[in-house]
């Protein structure tokens, strides 16, 4: 009931709505829509109560809460869970505790902070509080296990068409798992998979997008940036997961029906990589030379300077 109070307030951010009116749509007393309302505001949202005019939310774009989560999630065919925490160590680690409980596809976990937000090969993902959207996907695809980092590119294309809806803002794609605003860091996507021997038993995408910070700690303000840095401007994260899940689970469904083929196309398109000079810096080795493209199975091509093309299936980019 006080996630229904919250939607009908926010449904009608514009307006003061009556404690009559709330109390006649969602067929409840009076004392009930004051009680939820009074428990809204302890959760931290911003109503203003008017004696003759009623209540009003102030679109704050600061917080989130489950209930809101889910209102806004509820259309999206992909999204069958939504787990909400304030804070977390990780929602990755959330995420595979719940696949070992048994938690189907389409679960996804959401934090507002992370005390150990990380990133590939164990590196520190830095997850402020209240700044930006810190969530995991559960998706149980049929494929094969060498396929799911083209999960990755399909995220970023994901990540990126919503917030350049959104933002306007040319955000563009760093392989693997890069978006770069102006060569800076606006978010970085973990995939990480649960296997047996012959089949894939999740596969977990991590998605971390830098919205409303002000500021970075030292170790990352050279390289990274947020929505609000880049317009002035802050952004409401719930509206922003919500746009980023509907593009996500589209372009899942067209990638598991038609492959990777025609991912491969939009991914083109938003890609910074291709035809840069480019270093690879891999376990074990480096290589230098030119991002020729993608092939259909999402791995970067490298040709160096010999003309011969590499393969890579996973590094970590610089510009050369
Ligand atoms: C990534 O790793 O870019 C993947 C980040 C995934 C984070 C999400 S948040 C939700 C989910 N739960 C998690 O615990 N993780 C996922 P990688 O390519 O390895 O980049 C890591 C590097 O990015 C660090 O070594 C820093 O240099 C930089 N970095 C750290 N925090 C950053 C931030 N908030 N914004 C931009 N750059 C950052």
């Amino acid at each position: 009931m006080k996630g229904k109070v919250l939607t009908l307030l926010r449904e009608n951010e514009k307006t003061f709505l009556s404690g009559e009116k709330i109390s006649q749509e969602l067929n409840c007393s009076r004392t009930a829509v004051w009680k939820h309302i009074d428990a809204l505001r302890k959760e931290g949202f911003d109503i203003i109560a008017t004696q003759n005019k009623g209540y009003q939310l102030k679109k704050s774009g600061t917080l989130l809460s489950e209930h809101d989560l889910v209102s806004r999630l509820k259309g999206n065919t992909l999204i069958d869970k939504v787990v909400f925490h304030s804070s977390v160590s990780s929602t990755q680690t959330i995420a595979h505790q719940l696949v070992n409980e048994g938690a189907s596809e389409g679960t996804v976990v959401v934090a507002d902070e992370q005390t150990e937000g990380r990133g590939r090969l164990g590196r520190v993902w830095d997850s402020h509080k209240q700044s930006g959207i810190w969530m995991s996907l559960v998706l149980k695809p049929n494929i094969d296990f060498r396929q799911a980092p083209q999960l990755t590119l399909v995220a970023a294309v994901a990540l990126t068409r919503a917030l350049r809806d959104k933002t306007n803002l040319n955000v563009e794609i760093k392989w693997p798992n890069d978006l770069l605003i102006h060569g800076k860091k606006i978010a970085g996507i973990l995939t990480e998979m649960q296997a047996d021997p012959d089949r894939i038993q999740s596969v977990i995408i991590g998605m971390g997008i830098n919205v409303n910070h002000q500021e970075f700690p030292e170790e990352v303000s050279s390289i990274a940036t947020s929505l609000k840095l880049e317009t002035g401007e802050g952004f409401d994260r719930a509206e922003m997961i919500a746009e980023i899940l509907k593009e996500f689970s589209w372009l899942y469904e067209t990638y598991l029906t038609e492959g990777f083929s025609l991912i491969k196309p939009l991914w083109e398109a938003h890609s910074l990589s291709i035809g840069k000079k480019i270093i690879a810096r891999r376990a074990n080795d480096s290589i230098t030379g030119e991002a020729i493209g993608i092939n259909d199975e999402g791995v970067l091509l490298l040709k160096d300077a010999k003309g011969q093309t590499h393969h890579i299936y996973s590094a970590d980019i610089d510009f050369g």
